[in-house]
This record gives structure tokens, sequence and C-alpha cells, in this order.
């Protein structure tokens, strides 16, 4: 298949790639390279030291032989480019990953937020625009969170994207399927579910063929392919912003930093190595709807942990210290959560789940790159609302924080 992959030089959309290229497709990049200037930005870096994307690249085809076609382009801003470039190129399938990314970022300044919604709103429906414009029948797989669903306890399993609910009419009740009601934390979630309703729009509307994966949280930070030379590692995010919890904590834990709970690190949330993300991928890609189903949607995730639990258990393996802090989020402080994830397990995957030797690979990692670690940028410090900011004033080393939000 020739794929499209836009957001292909990020954290999942770069071992994404490299998988697809490995199995023998044709593969694209499509990306403006907005999280390296994110990365300026925060003034932060990747732990792993990363290289162009023209020298991964330009590596890969080294090591493996196969050829990765990079595009720079801005889905969000540049809609002619975007819609000459389908028209020309014509694939066959399309995984949309060109997406900002980071719950905390997205909260960091109202420019933020206005930012996030701008770049993920505008370049999802630009994309479903030229889509149609341009008459291509291309598979969309785009990764979503699950973090649409919201954390609040109902008691019953989160299903698979949609809910059937039972509606009072004057002749009695009527049986409806919908859409699972959303209930976004944060403004990047609340992009993620806005995307939900357009490419519902798209695939009533157009007959487009749409994949919605909605994914827990990505741990680990090696997959096959970025193991096969030291220049195909993959980024790996530990800071404040982009640094997600489980791999925030091993990083902690590897330079003798207090482990970040926040709040009682009662929240409970989905996981997923990043192996099986990238499998995941293909294996929606394998299975395609046709042109008027409804949007196919798969809960991306393998296990559920509560955050407190995760800490403990990095705590135990590296005898880190645990600092529960004020949470700078908005979010309930206790939840329980059940995910079905049969359409995946059906497809044959087999999830990777939480093993010491793979905490134990990113420990390392961490290790080896701790010299590129700043310490100042490990604490959390966008706050949701000013309230909470006036409460994340120092870090768990005792030193006051420059600035909340
Ligand atoms: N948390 C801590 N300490 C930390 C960092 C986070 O206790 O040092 C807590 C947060 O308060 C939150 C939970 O851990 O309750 C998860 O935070 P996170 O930063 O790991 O994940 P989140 O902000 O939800 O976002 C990440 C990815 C996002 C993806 C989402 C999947 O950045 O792209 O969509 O995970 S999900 O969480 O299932 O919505």
């Amino acid at each position: 298949m020739k794929i499209a992959i836009l957001g292909g030089d990020g954290f999942v959309g770069w071992p994404t790639t490299l998988h697809l290229s490995a199995q023998g497709h044709e593969v694209h990049v499509v990306d403006n390279l907005s999280r390296r200037w994110i990365d300026t930005e925060l003034g932060v870096q990747s732990l792993t030291p990363m290289d162009s994307i023209q020298e991964r690249c330009r590596i890969w085809r080294e090591t493996s032989g196969r050829t990765i076609h990079f595009h720079l382009l801005d889905l969000a801003e540049e809609y002619e480019r975007l819609k000459a470039w389908l028209a020309q190129e014509r694939p066959d399938a399309i995984v949309h990953l060109a997406e900002q990314r980071a719950a905390p970022y997205s909260m960091k300044t109202d420019r933020h937020k206005v930012y996030t919604v701008r770049n993920n709103t505008n370049g999802t429906h630009n994309l479903l625009a030229a889509m149609v414009e341009t008459g291509i029948d291309a598979h969309l797989v785009h990764l979503g969170t699950m973090g649409v669903y919201g954390y609040s306890s109902v008691g019953a399993p989160i299903p698979e994207g949609y809910l059937d609910v039972s509606i009072e009419t004057p002749t009695g009740p009527k049986e409806q399927e919908i859409l699972y009601p959303t209930r976004p934390g944060s403004v990047y979630h609340m992009t993620k579910s806005l995307d939900q309703i357009l490419f519902q729009f798209y695939a009533q509307n157009d007959g487009l063929r749409i994949t919605d994966l909605h994914q827990g949280i990505v741990w680990g930070t090696h997959t096959t392919e970025t193991r096969l030379h030291e220049q195909l590692v993959n980024r790996f995010d530990y800071d404040g912003d982009y640094g997600t919890v489980l791999n925030r904590f091993l990083i902690q834990a590897a330079i003798g930093y207090p482990l970040t709970v926040h709040g009682t690190g009662g929240q409970t949330r989905a996981f997923i190595h990043i192996q099986d993300s990238v499998r995941c991928i293909e294996l929606a890609l394998g299975d395609a709807p046709k042109a008027g189903d409804r949007v196919r949607i798969f809960n991306q995730m393998t296990e559920t942990h509560r955050v407190r639990d995760l800490a403990e258990m990095v705590a135990k393996l590296t005898e880190a210290h645990v600092a529960y802090l004020p949470n700078p989020r908005k979010e309930a402080a206790e939840n329980e959560l059940v995910v079905k994830n049969e359409q995946f397990l059906e497809l044959g995957l087999e999830p990777t789940t939480l093993a010491e030797g793979l905490l134990e690979e990113v420990v390392e990692v961490a290790r080896r790159f701790a010299h590129r670690i700043d310490r100042s940028r490990v604490p959390a410090v966008s706050a949701w609302t000013r309230e909470l900011g006036a409460k994340v004033d120092r870090d768990p080393e005792g030193k006051a924080l420059r600035s909340a939000s």
C-alpha cells in the first residue's frame, strides 16, 4: 500500500513510519516539524538525541534498503498545498497523527489553547475536505484518545466508541446507537472530541472510510525497528508538559528525582506500550471499513492502572522516593476505569503488559542519557486554572517554581 503518515516525525509517528516501511509499504511522511519547534519554545529536548527527519530517513535507507519519503507540509495552515499533494500522490491509506498531543501544553496559556484548537481542528477538517474534493478513496486511520470518554466512574465498562441507548418517544421506547458522550478533561482532549464529530459527518455525508483509535497513555520508547540503529531512536519526552506519567516516573527514578504523583494518585488510566501502539495501527489499516459504514472506533489500550500504584511499583523496582504533590489539573482525584478492547484482541493483538524487563529498559535509556536532562524542566507547571496554579509553587525538591503556566 501507499501510505501517508501525517505527523510521521513524532513520538508515535516515527516508530509507525519505520514499522510500516519494514512491512514493505510505500511510506510518505507528511509533517510540519512543529513538535521540534515546540521543544525550542519550551527550551527542552528529547531525552534521546534525535536526528533530523532527513537524516533519520537516510539511516533507515542504509539499514533496511527501503525509502521513506518526507514532505514538509502544514496540514492546518496550507490547505491548497495539502489538496495538491493528495491529488498528486493519491495514497491508499492515510494515518493521521498530526495533532498537538499534550494536555498540559494545551492548558498553558490562552495562546496555547488557541493554537491547539486551530492546529488540531483545522488540520483534521482540512484533511477531510481535501479527501472529498480530490475524490481519493483512502482509508483514514486517526489517532484519537481514551480521554474523550472522560474519567467519571459510571460503573460500566467503556465500550468501543458507541453506546446503545433507549429513548422515550410518544410511541414507546426506541433503541438508538450514539457516539459515547464525550467529557474531555483538557483543551487537547476537547479537540479529539471535536474530531469525532467531524469524522461522523464526513463518513455519513461523503462515504469516507474512517477508523478512529482511542488510545491510552503510551509508555516505553523502543520498538523492533528503532532498535536497529542508534540513530533511528525514538524521541523520549520527560518534561512537565510532554512527558507522560509512567515514562516520567521511570526517568525520575533513573536520576534520583522524587516521583511526581499529582494529588492522591487515585487517577486510573489506560496504558499501552509503544510497540503495541504501532502494531494496532498496522492491524487497523488491514481492516478498513467500507464506504457508507459508520466510523470504526477501537479502544487502543491494553491495561489500566492507578497512578499511585505505578509510582509504588517503580519505587519498589528502583528505590525511588514518591512525592505526593498538589495536582495542577482539574480532574477527579479517584476514579475506576474498565475498558473494552475486544476488537484488537480479535484481530490478533498480543498485549505487551507492564513487565520488569521493559520498565528497566526505559530506566537504562534514561540513565544513559541522564546528562541531557534539565531537572528544572521535570516538574509539571501548567495549571488548568489560576486557582490551581497558585497552589503549584514548589517543586518536589523544595525549590520555588518559576511560573505556574
Ligand atoms: N500525572 C501524575 N504525575 C505526572 C504526570 C501525570 O500524577 O508527573 C497524572 C495526571 O495528573 C493524570 C495522569 O497522570 O491524571 C495521566 O497524565 P499523562 O500526562 O500521562 O497523560 P494525559 O495528559 O492524559 O495525555 C497522554 C498523552 C495524550 C493521550 C493521553 C491518553 O499526552 O496524547 O491522548 O495520554 S489518555 O490519558 O488515555 O487520554
